[in-house]
């Protein structure tokens, strides 16, 4: 990869990322600009949320059942509105969304299929603590005018493209191709995201995790017993939980970490979703030199049967996420 300082606008970065890809079209950098021009707008309206009436619910209730927060309806829709007239897709998923979000026909459609949690953590929104928009981006695989569920419903390893944006004391998007994770800050003063993290590593040992530790009780025991052995004093863990996925997972990717969110009898598939929250975080930790697995095998193995399927999530630095998956297997290790 071309070598990038610090201050590189992301245009720049797409345009010269592009040309080190001789066949590439430009549409994944035309899409991936428009994902920048609405994460500018939904960022400028987060920061006002307070001020302009956007806090609290809106009333409705989305597919998951949860109660909709009004920056969700703004995020859904400046995200599709972004995207939809661009050329680049055939079709959208949202978490917003009970079905595929088809290109109007007024709109040339193009390659690439959008998956897209539009404000991740929106609960967290009158808390002032970090939200953010997650997404994944494949290549269609199939033929016709409008995507399909076939062109979604496939392994994490065929997504071409996959991030977020983080609405925290700062915007920062990050991204990843698959060949390595680059942050980039928005500059509200002139509008540009500048690179700002460039080559983010989940590499080495962690001693962080992330998770609702109240749930604990009723995780399987030996992920219990491993929660546990991690307490001795000499260990030198902490635990660090936003309740915000993407917020735990920036924190995560920049100092270390890892985030857990098991299975519980009332979520017997766990609480987060595969297609635009699992598989996209879990795209970044592996091209970060992470992890990601849902106790058993790589989030990235698994096919997703609906759009809206979910998942248990183990992600983060590598050594821990293999600790996990062992005591899942074997039980908790000794720490002598
Ligand atoms: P809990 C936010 O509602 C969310 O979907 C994720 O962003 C976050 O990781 C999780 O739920 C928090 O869940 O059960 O700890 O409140």
């Amino acid at each position: 990869m071309a070598h990038f300082e610090e201050g590189t606008t992301l245009d720049r970065f797409l345009l010269e990322t592009m040309r080190a890809h001789p066949g590439a079209t430009g549409q994944l950098v035309t899409l991936l600009k428009q994902v920048a021009l609405a994460g500018k707008l939904v960022s400028a309206r987060v920061q006002r949320a307070g001020l302009a009436g956007m806090l609290g619910a809106a009333g409705g209730m989305n597919i998951q059942g949860e109660f909709v927060q009004k920056l969700d309806i703004y995020a859904n829709e400046t995200f599709k509105r972004a995207l939809e007239h661009a050329g680049v897709c055939c079709m959208i998923v949202s978490e917003e969304e009970d079905g595929i979000v088809a290109i109007p026909e007024a709109f040339e459609v193009g390659e690439y299929c959008f998956s897209m949690d539009p404000l991740d953590g929106s609960s967290n929104i009158d808390t002032n603590a970090s939200i953010g928009t997650i997404f994944a981006v494949h290549r269609r695989c199939t033929d016709g005018r409008d995507g399909t569920a076939a062109d979604v419903l496939r392994r994490g390893r065929e997504l071409v493209c996959a991030g977020y944006i983080v609405y925290g004391a700062g915007t920062v998007l990050v991204l990843s191709t698959g060949e390595g994770v680059h942050g980039f800050t928005l500059d509200p003063s002139v509008g540009e995201f500048f690179l700002s993290h460039r080559d983010l590593r989940l590499s080495g040992p962690t001693r962080a995790y992330s998770c609702n530790e109240a749930y604990a009780a009723q995780w399987d025991p030996r992920l219990q017993a491993w929660l546990a052995s991690l307490k001795a004093p000499a260990l030198g863990w902490s635990a660090r939980y936003i309740g915000s996925l993407v917020g735990d997972f920036h924190r995560n990717l920049v100092k270390g970490g890892v985030f857990l969110y098991p299975p519980t009898p009332k979520a017997p598939k766990g609480k987060l979703r595969m297609l635009y929250e699992a598989q996209p975080l879990a795209f970044l930790a592996e091209a970060a030199g992470g992890a990601a697995s849902d106790g058993t095998a790589p989030i990235l193995d698994k096919v997703p049967a609906t759009l809206h399927e979910r998942t248990p999530l183990y992600i983060g630095n590598a050594d821990a996420v293999a600790e996990i998956v062992a005591a899942l297997r074997d039980g908790a290790p000794s720490r002598a």
